[in-house]
């Protein structure tokens, strides 16, 4: 399956995903395009609604201590439920959809995740970290919202005058 990363300011991204009820081979077909995808893109995380796909999936590649991605440390999840939330971190985001900005969000510095995996079965994960962080991030893109979707008024602003001159500059010859 060859997919290709939608990007803002695509009105696709403002999407609520909807459960997975079917775990078949559409299924795997769809987890190991996105996997493909973030791979050749150099993400570590990727949401369904990001290949146009609006299902509540995510896939997580952590690098580990010696910076690298390996595909025994892939995480998917199916179905996501945030079941428990503590303390505050900051870190500064990126996104496969929103390329070249990074900004600093505020975000749980621990939780506590339900979900299903590849074949149906249900999982508890605790996490913190870089992985809670990617996890936060990628079940906000289930409910259709970006990472810049959490700036202040004015960080927003100067995001969209920036944003807008690199695509300009993307578009010349
Ligand atoms: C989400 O983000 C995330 O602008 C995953 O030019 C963000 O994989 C998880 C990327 C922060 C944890 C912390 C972004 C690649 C990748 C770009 C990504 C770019 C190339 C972003
Ligand atoms: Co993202």
């Amino acid at each position: 399956m060859t997919l290709n990363i939608v990007e803002y300011p695509d009105r696709k991204l403002k999407e609520k995903s909807v459960n997975v009820e079917l775990f078949d081979q559409d299924l795997y077909d769809l987890l190991d395009g996105m996997y493909n995808v973030m791979m050749e893109s150099n993400g570590i995380g990727l949401a369904a609604i990001q290949v146009a796909h609006a299902k509540r999936i995510l896939i997580l590649s952590i690098p580990d201590e010696e910076s690298e991605q390996s595909k025994e440390d892939l995480i998917e999840m199916i179905n996501p439920v945030i079941t428990n939330k503590s303390g505050e971190c900051v870190y500064q985001e990126g996104c496969l959809s929103v390329p070249s900005f990074y900004e600093d969000i505020i975000r749980f510095e621990s939780i506590s995740v339900n979900y299903q995996d590849r074949d149906g079965n249900t999982k508890i994960i605790e996490a913190d970290g870089l992985l809670s962080i990617a996890i936060q991030h990628e079940m906000d893109h289930l409910e259709g919202i970006l990472f810049i979707d959490r700036l202040s008024y004015s960080r927003r602003k100067k995001f969209e005058k920036e944003y807008k001159r690199m695509q300009k500059e993307k578009k010349k010859p």
